[in-house]
């Protein structure tokens, strides 16, 4: 029956590239801006790279710009260039439209080899040997309905937390081990001017194993917000890319 054949060929599909992915060398928690140029930067190096994401769409913060006018602002636009999105140059920045940077960033990071499994949320760390080692996951209508179902587990050399504000995976991290981060988590009022280049000097390894990027970075840093300006996510996106190349290399 043809019904059955569609439902086979989606089904074993789907397991062999969750199969393949159960051992990664690097784990990406959340496809907002930061999360995708890293998936971007390391799958292009032939890193073995999966994101995990809990929402249906890929994209993050991208699609409603600032209040909703559907519109992003960067100062630089060699990554636009790089993957191929379109911009507007308008008083020494750069606009986009956020629907193609979303989709466009998205299209980029999949193509270049990243695997990305979108509905699946990361509700916890694998910690051993006060090494974090990969991530366990459940579906994520079953953990919005709060279901009593366990999850499974997959793992990582390196995992990192771009979840955005309140960075959720370095939370789970604090919950256990209080003493790991201790500062609350949480980011600091708006200054556009520092916020950029901050958010890319303090993304790194914040915990053996755990790497931080994206707004996450300001949560953990106390750093300011910058508001619809990505510039900062994109930058923080490949400078984890670096970092974990350097280290795997090792
Ligand atoms: C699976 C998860 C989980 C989980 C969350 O919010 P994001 O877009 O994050 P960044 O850091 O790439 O970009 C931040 C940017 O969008 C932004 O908000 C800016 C620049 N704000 C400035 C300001 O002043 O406010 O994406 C994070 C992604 C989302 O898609 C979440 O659904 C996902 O992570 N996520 N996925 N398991 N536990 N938690």
């Amino acid at each position: 029956m043809k019904e059955v054949r569609i439902s086979r060929a989606i089904i074993e599909e789907y397991n062999k590239r969750l199969l393949d992915h159960l051992e990664n060398d690097v784990i990406i928690v959340g496809a907002g801006p930061a999360g995708l140029t890293a998936g971007y930067w390391l799958s292009k190096a032939g890193i073995k790279t999966t994101i995990i994401e809990k929402k249906l769409s890929v994209g993050g913060g991208i699609w409603g710009g600032a209040a909703g006018y559907n519109t992003i602002v960067l100062e630089e636009k060699d990554f636009m260039d790089e993957i191929g999105v379109a911009t507007i140059k308008k008083d020494n920045l750069y606009v986009i439209d956020a629907i193609e940077f979303a989709t466009g960033l998205g299209f980029a990071a999949k193509k270049a080899g990243v695997q990305i499994f979108n509905l699946i949320e990361v509700e916890d760390i694998v910690l051993k040997d006060e090494i974090v080692k990969g991530v366990v996951v459940n579906n994520s209508s079953i953990s919005t309905l709060g279901l009593h179902v366990d999850p499974f587990c997959i793992s990582s050399k390196c995992l990192i937390d771009a979840t955005g504000h309140p960075a959720g995976i370095v939370a789970m991290l604090k919950k256990g081990k209080p003493q790991a981060v201790p500062e609350e988590l949480k980011e600091y009022f708006m200054d556009v001017d520092t916020a950029e280049a901050g958010v890319v000097e303090k993304t790194s390894e914040i915990y053996p194993g755990l790497y931080v990027a994206g707004m996450a970075v300001c949560d953990v840093f106390h750093l300011p917000r910058m508001g619809p300006i990505f510039g900062g996510m994109l930058k923080s996106g490949k400078k984890v890319a670096e970092l974990i190349k350097q280290k795997l290399k090792k």
